[in-house]
């Protein structure tokens, strides 16, 4: 037996331990199914993931959308099978154990690389290194500037991030770094999957900063903890907490953790680990279940931890009820921009539709036509109709993974609350004769 095949140290946590290894199985097998993807993050971070998402990470999957949840954003997406297997596990209802088998596959929510909209809690589209890390901060400020404008009664929420070697090491997360120390963003804490390992080798091959002095540097606070060790990961986000400037905790954590040739090696970046080497890693991780198998008592506990949130979001959403009926319908009104904003097009016809009135919804179709036929364009009118046919699809995707819209319609134009599915129904039906005009070119 070689040496990197000897028995694993124990873990200070054996619960923790087994919830992560839940993980590990699942971008082992997925990955080694697709014959393609990235096991070794998800294999590396997976304890950093279990002790956040099981202990301190306020969310609700049944309400994915819930405007002052934590955001968790995955800025090193090549590892997107982590953020699977956490939704996954946890309960989102559109993250099914059938989608993680169809990892990488046409047509999936398993993209290679998370892509917003695709399935509920992938809060940012990633894959291109440091964008994620560029948008939390993004998203960390708005966080500051909403608290400042609506109170930190409607709005009190943390952006965690984890981030690799690539990730540091693009230009973008220098500029955004240096303004979130500037800003003292102190609610923005960053997990670096500190590895030394890259795609290519050993980081050192390529990169030698010190990113703690860096980080420093920026004006955040930075220190460097074993990413294996489940205490000395809650006691750094608790510090985290507690801090009055951004965070960056360097996790010392070795790639495909578990797997007994490959671990600690870019062998392990970027490809399937083949049968053998699952076979070595579920041996020394004490993973005996077969592919994609989670035993009841993981799946129970991981289901305990996606609950956890259900009750601080009612808290959150009886402080909105109670807020004044201007501010409520305010602050909706700029959520709904910040959410989605970032949509396109599709979106925001969907958000139009959703909005109006069905008898204004079928008179602004008819105007839009009009519009096209008098351009006696045909190619504008196709794109109309498929900017509908992509809202009315996105709507399906919304209302089936239950997003955070029902309140979303309360300022619509009623002033009553209303279920979105029920006001895109009659919005649906309004403007489909216009539609089927359309279709048949008439
Ligand atoms: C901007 C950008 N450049 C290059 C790539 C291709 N790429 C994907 S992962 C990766 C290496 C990332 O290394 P690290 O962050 O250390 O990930 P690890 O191997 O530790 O999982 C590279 C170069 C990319 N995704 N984005
Ligand atoms: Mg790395």
């Amino acid at each position: 037996m070689n040496a990197a095949a000897a028995p694993l140290p124990p873990p200070t946590n054996p619960k923790l331990r087994r919830l992560a290894n839940a993980l590990r199985a699942l971008a082992m097998d997925a990955v080694e199914q697709a014959k393609s993807g990235h096991p070794g993050m998800p294999m590396g971070m997976a304890d950093i993931a279990a002790v956040l998402w099981t202990q301190f990470l306020r969310f609700d999957p049944q309400m994915p959308d819930w405007p002052d949840r934590d955001r968790f954003i995955l800025s090193n997406g090549h590892g997107s099978m982590l953020l699977y297997g956490l939704l996954h596990l946890t309960g989102y209802p559109d993250m099914t154990l059938e989608e993680i088998r169809r990892f990488r596959q046409v047509g999936s929510r398993t993209a290679g690389h998370p892509e917003r909209g695709m399935a509920s809690g992938i809060e940012v589209t990633t894959g291109p290194l440091g964008q994620g890390l560029g948008n939390s901060v993004g998203m960390a400020l708005a966080e500051r500037h909403l608290a400042a404008e609506f109170g930190d009664d409607l709005v009190d929420h943390r952006t965690y991030v984890f981030c690799g070697d690539g990730c540091l090491m693009e230009g973008i997360s220098h500029e955004a770094m240096s303004l979130a120390g500037h800003l003292r963003l102190n609610k923005l804490i960053v997990f670096w999957d500190d590895n030394s390992i890259s795609i290519d080798g050993p980081t050192d091959l390529a990169v030698s900063d010190d990113q703690i002095m860096r980080a420093r540097a920026h004006g955040w606070n930075a220190e460097r903890i074993d990413g294996m060790d489940h205490n000395a990961i809650a006691a750094a986000i608790r510090r985290a907490h507690s801090s009055d400037r951004p965070s960056l905790i360097a996790c010392r954590t070795v790639i495909a953790y578990g797997a007994p040739t490959k671990a600690g090696t870019a062998a392990a970046h970027g490809n399937p680990l083949g049968a053998e080497e699952i076979k070595g890693a579920r041996e020394r991780l004490g993973w005996e279940y077969p592919p994609f198998v989670i035993p009841d008592d993981i799946r129970e506990e991981w289901r305990a931890a996606g609950s956890r949130g259900a009750a601080v979001r009612q808290q959150w959403e009886q402080r909105l009820g109670a807020a004044p009926a201007d501010k409520r319908a305010e602050f909706l009104r700029w959520i709904e921009h910040l959410e989605y904003s970032i949509y396109g097009l599709a979106r925001e016809n969907l958000i139009l539709y959703l909005r109006v009135p069905p008898s204004q919804a079928q008179k602004l179709v008819a105007k839009k036509s009009e519009r096209n036929y008098t351009a006696a364009k045909h190619d504008i009118q196709e794109k109309s109709l498929r900017h509908l046919e992509d809202a009315a699809e996105m709507y399906d995707m919304l209302s089936r993974s239950r997003p955070w819209a029902t309140v979303q319609c309360f300022d619509a134009h009623s002033n009553e609350l209303r279920l979105p599915e029920d006001i895109a129904q009659e919005c649906m039906q309004a403007v489909r004769p216009v539609l089927d005009k359309w279709k048949k070119g008439t």
